[in-house]
Parts: structure tokens; sequence; C-alpha cells
């Protein structure tokens, strides 16, 4: 048997869960049919009255909701909460032109708190613990959500947010940090520079909680090797709340979803047919508890399988497999969300043509996202330094779109290969999915 932070909902029987989720589905219905206009539409499309919506059994009839409509919406057109009773808003990372901000009540913020106080705590948390924050504050889910578990749990909290290793590696010496919060490749390149500066003895680490973005169990095991500690898996989104929709126990076999706040499905992403537990498909979420943004049967893209197979961890709510995939063509570089599409605008805005190859690799633990672009003939010339100029002009354009730096790389009409089926825009060379 494990550790656990809310024991009496972690391990509550089937019934039980299922008891609250009838419950909390129905209430939300009714609170979203009230405040929210694109639901209360599209319910009298589709004549559905919230009366008909009597338990789980009638989730399906229910319409989804997508990031398109996250977006249309935006600011403030699913806030189904007086802005006076919000506190907070977070948003996606880096994208202009599909940001999402999520808005919280400070009801919202307690739950979410306690979702993460729970992955904490099965990670092997407690009070007595050093947790090391260093996902991004600010906008980012990670850094705050983790920093809020971590408060719940009553942990010492260093809200170290990313970057500047030097310093984190500083702390993690000088105050003893025993829980490392960051993004797996964080972690590597952590675990990698600890090793370099010979200090591997000096830190005290035991756990760590990785999330938001792909890994795999070879990374994994890499990571658990280099710094001694138990690596465990984290899983969530903005829509959603942030970090702690998910995380894994100490059985590693998937992530508990909890479902106390968060009905999953999984559904066919072509038919939008709900599938049973073992077969993989897009995973779906209704937020039951959420005041301020709740979302029905929100479509999150990420490909996966649930299954409720009895866990020896002792808790009961249903498991996800990590992310395999997702149905969308998202790309996640160096944290950051990145469309494809994103990358196209820029370049047509600039002049270029659609001719053009992004590439993803990952060297040293580090992102890297190359972006080759033709030029046309007019463009081409044969004065290197016109070229240059050029490419950092265009680098900065989709630093401005994407939030992060891109290699750009201009070559010349007629080089990209053109492929005779659909073009291959992206060469994601990290494999980071298993399936
Ligand atoms: O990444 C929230 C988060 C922060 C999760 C810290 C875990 C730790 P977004 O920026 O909205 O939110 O990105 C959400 O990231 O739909 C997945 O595609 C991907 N993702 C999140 N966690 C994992 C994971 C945060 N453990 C998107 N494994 C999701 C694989 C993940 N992909």
């Amino acid at each position: 048997m494990g550790n656990y932070f809310q024991p009496e909902i972690e391990c509550a029987s089937r019934e039980q869960i299922k008891a609250w989720q009838d419950e909390r589905l129905v209430k939300q219905v009714k609170h979203v049919y009230e405040h929210v206009e694109m639901y209360r539409q599209r319910m009298d499309e589709k004549g559905i009255r919230p009366d008909d919506i009597r338990g789980i059994e009638d989730l399906h009839k229910l319409p989804f909701t997508t990031k398109d409509d996250l977006r249309d919406q935006y600011p403030y057109g699913l806030l189904a909460m007086p802005l006076s009773d919000c506190v907070r808003i977070q948003s996606t990372s880096g994208t202009t032109g599909r940001r999402v901000v999520a808005f919280y009540t400070q009801h919202d913020i307690d739950l979410w708190d306690e979702c993460c106080a729970r992955a904490i705590v099965a990670a092997g948390g407690t009070k007595e613990d050093v947790v090391h924050v260093c996902y991004g504050y600010g906008l980012f889910t990670g850094g705050p959500g983790l920093n809020g578990g971590s408060h719940k749990v009553g942990s010492l909290t260093l809200p170290m947010s990313s970057g500047n290793t030097d310093r984190q590696i500083q702390f993690m010496t000088d105050l003893g940090s025993t829980i490392l919060c960051c993004t797996p490749s964080y972690a590597a390149y952590l675990a990698e520079s600890i090793i370099e500066r010979g200090l591997r003895d000096k830190i005290q680490l035991k756990a760590g909680i990785f999330g938001a973005e792909a890994w795999t169990e070879e990374m994994r095991h890499d990571i658990e090797e280099k710094l001694g500690i138990k690596a465990y898996d984290i899983y969530g989104l903005t829509e959603i709340s942030g970090p702690g929709v998910s995380f894994e126990c100490e059985a590693q076999t998937g992530m508990h979803v909890n479902e106390d706040h968060f009905i999953a499905e999984v559904i066919n992403p072509k038919t939008g047919e709900v599938l049973p537990d073992g077969e993989k498909g897009e995973l779906v979420f209704t937020s039951i508890t959420k005041e301020a943004f709740p979302l029905l049967r929100y479509r999150t893209r990420d490909i996966c399988i649930l299954s409720h197979e009895k866990c020896s961890c002792g808790r009961t709510h249903v498991k996800m497999t990590k992310p395999l995939g997702r149905s969308d063509d998202m790309l996640i570089v160096k944290g950051v969300n990145v469309f494809p599409s994103q990358i196209e605008t820029v370049l047509l805005n600039k002049g270029y043509p659609a001719n053009y190859q992004i590439i993803v690799t990952r060297v040293n633990n580090s992102d890297n996202l190359e972006v080759q672009v033709e030029m046309t003939p007019e463009m081409f010339s044969d004065s290197l330094s016109a070229i240059a100029e050029k490419e950092k002009e265009l680098v900065s354009a989709l630093k401005a779109m994407l939030g992060i730096y891109a290699d750009v790389k201009l070559v010349a009409p007629k080089t990209i290969t053109r492929s005779e089926g659909k073009a291959v825009r992206v060469i994601d060379k990290r494999n980071l999915y298993q399936n």
C-alpha cells in the first residue's frame, strides 16, 4: 500500500466514484447551461435539456469542446462565473494565434493544488520534504500547479522556476532538495550538469515529478540512474486545470486520473464514438468541479488508452497510459506547444513559398527546432550576407510567433524534396512516442 494525500478519495470504491461523478456532472451541466452561451446554444441545437443529463450514462449526449472553440470564445466566452469571483488566469505556452486562457476561482485553485498534492504524496512526498520546482512560473501552469501542491502537502517549497542551471544546482545542494519537479528534458540536462560538476554526492534528491512533454522509458531510466531517484510521470493541460489531471503512483503502470474532478473518456478521433477500456483513441475530459472555466467533453488531441484494472497501489481511479501520440500535428519543443501552421503563417507572411520543412532533434537532452525554407528565385542571391540577413529576419519573426528560437536555413529554390502524396512538413527525430 502506498502513500496517499486523500485516501478516502483516492481509494474510494468504484460505486462511490460513480456517485460523485453522477452528482457533479448533473450540477455542472446546469451550471454551464445557465452561464455559458456557447453550451446553451449547442445543447439547444441538439435538443438536450439540462434535465436530460441524469448521470454519466448520459455523458455521450453532450457536445464536444475543441481547441478551436476555446480560440473562438477567447477571452471571456467560456467563463461560467462573474469575473469578480475569479482570482487567476493561466495560459498555454508561446502561441499567439492559439493561446488558451483559463480562469480560476479560489475554489478552483484549491482543488487543483490538491490534485498536485496527490501527485507529490504518491511520489513519496511529505511535509519533511524540500520540493524543488523548476517548471516555469508565470502563465505556464507547471510552476504554479506544483508549487500549490507542495504547499498543501506542507513541504518546504523552492519556487525556482526554469533556467539558470548553476543557481538550481546551488540551491539543490545547499538546501537539500529531495523532490525535483520539472520537465523530463530539463531533469536530464540537470542530471548531466550535476555529474559534470562532480556534485552527484552532494545532492539529496529521492524522487522527481516530470511531465508537460512526452518522454520515453529509456529517458526515465537514464534520469533515475544519473540522479539516483525514482522518476514519476505527471500529466495535465491548461484547459482542464494544469498538471495533476493525472499522475503516476509507485506501480508506474499508467497515471491515475483524478476522477472525482475530471471524467475521462477515450474516443475514436474520426467518428467521436466512445471506445472501451484497452482501446487506443483520443482522450476527452469533462471537468465536473471547476467553477470558472468548466469544459464539457474537451478533446485533448492526446492519444491514450484507459484501464480500470486494479492497481497494486490501492488507488481505484482509472489509469491512462502516457500519451502515445497526438491526433493533431502539435509539437512540444522545449516545453512550448508549436503548431506547424504557425510557422507556415510566418513564412507566407514574409513572402516565402510553402516549401519548407520543420526538423526537430534532441541533442544533449535539449530540443532543437530547425526550419528549412526555400527561397523564391527572386530572393535567391549569391551574396551570403544577404541570405544571412534574411535568415536573421525570419528567426526573429518566428521567435515572436512561437516564443522560442528556431534555427532558420534558407535553401535554393526547388531543393526541398517534393512528396507525391501529402507533403512531409515535420520531421521529428526525437521518437518520443513509443507506439
Ligand atoms: O503541460 C501542464 C503540465 C505542466 C503537465 C507540468 C505536467 C507537468 P499545456 O502547456 O497546456 O499544459 O500542455 C498540455 O502537454 O495535451 C500533452 O500533449 C502534453 N503533456 C502534458 N503532460 C504530459 C506527459 C501542461 N506527462 C499538453 N507526457 C498535453 C506527455 C504531456 N505529454
